[in-house]
């Protein structure tokens, strides 16, 4: 069956659970919110909803259920490697099945007659000036293509039904998915290449773009493992989160990713794999010289990066309180390459990983000492010589876009509504503050036991 009509028979299976809990359940407490929560970013707030992936705090995300090495084995592989397809990670977040090798080849033959990106888009990207960031590039291609949006027509059609709208979303998400690689191989090769070929053949998504942009044989399987593992991480974070906001009131796939491509760009949240290449490299020229890197001096360099009030990019997270799985991950694949294990820039962050969770314990702050997905990421491109690391949250966003589309396809399939939280003001909170508590919830107390 083709996937679309899988979906669409879970759709239906699943939308029952949602009607039940609303109808049933929709007053019990889940959660209350405190002062420091609602000014400090609303950390641990739970009042997100999605099925695509949970992250826990201490095992780290799991994608439908399943943890990294999980999904990796579960799923079809790439042909002659030991990673699976892109294509068929996307089948499996979307729908929850491990797909079969036909349904694999239905959505890369899907994708292939998606991935035309019309050339004025070429057009207003080579208009931008040259050292633009390549995240506004591809954020601005993106958004080049609303125009193309079937979402957006079907809603100014007049026709506008919210049980058949996530076909629409569907459809825009599997365009941009399709796209979405070969407008960041287009920027990779304008600004730092000069013979951008977009080459449709046969291949799947990962080995495509290495040829796109030039790159080796091994690199297929970087670009598979990058582009899954940096997929999803539950719905709260900035890039997820900012899609699922701008979804929510309607605006097309094509706005939503746009904003959170731009929410992507921060230097907290994606922007943080160029961060960590940016202070690798100083750190080397600043405190090495000819000398080898030694514990002593990255602990000094470390350090001085505290001092002065900054923070270590690649270690901490808002909701992880261990090592991320998919640093692992990424370290695995570099102490199973050859010439990557004993490449001396892994040897260094494999020091890093060594000192600074120490340090940062001893400072005092970070209430995770431990590093992200981004402490590692960069280290791996540098080897295979893409090492233009303002690139890297580029190769972030391509990944991002399968757990944000499949986040919301499934938003509309299941009609979550506008989000819209509720805004006080600080005077409000210091009289709530010197009262203990807004008096409304202080009169309800007692429910809030069941939490
Ligand atoms: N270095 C120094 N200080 C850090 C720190 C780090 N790596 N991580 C957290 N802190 C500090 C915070 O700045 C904060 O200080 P203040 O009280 O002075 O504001 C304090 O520790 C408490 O922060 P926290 O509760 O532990 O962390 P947050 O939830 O507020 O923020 C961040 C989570 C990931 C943004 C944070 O750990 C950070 O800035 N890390 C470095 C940047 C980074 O690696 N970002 C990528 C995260 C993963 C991701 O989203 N990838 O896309």
């Amino acid at each position: 069956m083709a996937l679309k009509e899988v979906l669409k028979q879970k759709i239906e299976e699943f939308r029952p659970h949602i009607q039940h809990l609303i109808k049933e359940h929709g007053k019990v407490v889940i959660d209350q919110v405190t002062i420091d929560q609602a000014i400090g970013g609303a950390r641990d707030v739970h009042c997100l909803v999605t099925d695509i992936s949970y992250l826990d705090p201490q095992e780290g995300i799991r994608f439908r259920g399943k943890t990294i090495p999980e999904t990796f084995a579960a799923l079809p592989k790439a042909p002659g490697s030991k990673y699976p397809t892109v294509e068929s990670f996307w089948y499996f977040l979307l729908t929850g099945d491990v797909p079969t090798q036909a349904e694999v080849d239905e959505v890369l033959a899907e994708w292939k007659v998606r991935q035309y990106v019309p050339s004025y888009v070429w057009d207003v990207i080579r208009g931008m000036p040259r050292d633009s960031h390549p995240m506004a590039m591809l954020s601005v291609g993106l958004l080049a293509m609303q125009r193309d949006s079937k979402f957006a027509h079907y809603y100014s059609s007049g026709k506008f039904n919210k049980m058949t709208a996530w076909e629409y979303t569907y459809e825009d998400a599997f365009d941009i998915i399709a796209r979405i690689p070969i407008i960041a191989a287009f920027i990779y090769n304008l600004k730092y290449r000069s013979d951008f070929q977009n080459r449709i053949g046969k291949l799947d998504m990962g080995a495509n773009f290495a040829e796109m942009i030039g790159q080796c044989e091994e690199y297929k399987d970087v670009a598979r493992m990058y582009f899954i593992l940096h997929s999803d991480h539950e719905s709260g974070n900035v890039s997820a989160h900012t899609t699922h906001l701008v979804n929510s009131a309607l605006s097309d796939p094509y706005y939503a990713y746009s904003a959170g491509l731009n929410g992507l760009a921060g230097p907290l949240h994606g922007l943080a794999n160029q961060e960590v290449l940016d202070w690798t490299i100083k750190f080397k020229q600043k405190y090495c010289g000819a000398a080898e890197p030694t514990k002593e001096l990255v602990t000094m360099a470390l350090w001085d990066t505290l001092k002065a009030g900054q923070v270590v990019p690649g270690y901490g997270h808002a909701v992880l309180r261990k090592t991320d799985p998919r640093y692992m991950s990424q370290r695995e694949f570099c102490l199973a390459t050859p010439g990557l294990k004993d490449d001396p820039l892994f040897k260094l962050v494999s020091m890093i990983f060594e000192v600074a969770p120490g340090v940062l314990k001893e400072h005092g702050k970070a209430k995770n000492p431990w590093p992200n997905v981004d402490a590692q990421s960069g280290v791996i491109q540098w080897y295979y010589g893409l090492r233009e690391w303002d690139f890297y949250t580029v190769l972030f966003g391509v990944g991002r876009s399968l757990g944000c589309m499949a986040n919301i396809t499934w938003d509309r399939a299941l009609g979550y509504a506008l989000e819209r939280p509720k805004s006080v003001t600080v005077s409000m909170l210091e009289k709530w503050g010197d009262e203990g508590g807004r008096p409304e919830i202080i009169a309800k107390a007692p429910t809030l036991t069941n939490v």
